[in-house]
């Protein structure tokens, strides 16, 4: 298995619950190892930078506005299948949907403030840790 990297963001309402540790701690404790971290008051214009690809969605410029209401927390995070075991301990996009015992589950309050970002393919994971931390 490949070692890989992967762009997860701590949302705002996560910031503001104060729980970036523990997401920190279970990122760490499953195999994750934060290589590169910044917190961040993003731009109307980063905010809908990042998120390019949902721009014609419903849903879009809610998810804008939420993105830039308070400080995020930035990470890439590098480890086997790192992609993919970060969406694992993410959970489901809605927290309804979300497993038991991931982060959204317990820290998310709904769809729109849920808590977490994390890249859905190894090839967006390079293109969104190059948009924040450059090369
Ligand atoms: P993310 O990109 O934030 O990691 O979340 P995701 O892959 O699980 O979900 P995605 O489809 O990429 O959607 C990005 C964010 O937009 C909000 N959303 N709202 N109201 C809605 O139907 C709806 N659908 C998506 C969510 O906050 C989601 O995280
Ligand atoms: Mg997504």
């Amino acid at each position: 298995m490949a070692v890989e990297r992967t762009l997860s963001i701590i949302k705002p309402d996560a910031v503001a619950k104060n729980v970036i540790g523990q997401i920190y701690t279970r990122f760490e404790s499953n195999g994750l190892k934060i290589v590169a971290a910044k917190m961040a008051q993003l731009s109307q214009a980063e905010a809908e930078g990042f998120y390019a690809v949902h721009k014609e969605r419903p849903f879009f410029k809610a998810l804008v506005e939420f993105m830039i209401s308070g400080p995020v927390m930035i990470q890439a995070l590098e480890g086997e299948n790192a992609v993919l075991k970060n969406r694992e301990l993410m959970g489901a996009t809605n927290p309804k949907d979300a497993a038991p015992g991931t982060i959204r589950a317990d820290f998310a309050e709904s769809i729109d403030a849920n808590a977490v970002h994390g890249s859905d393919s190894a090839e967006n994971a390079a293109i969104e840790i190059a948009y924040f931390f450059g090369k």
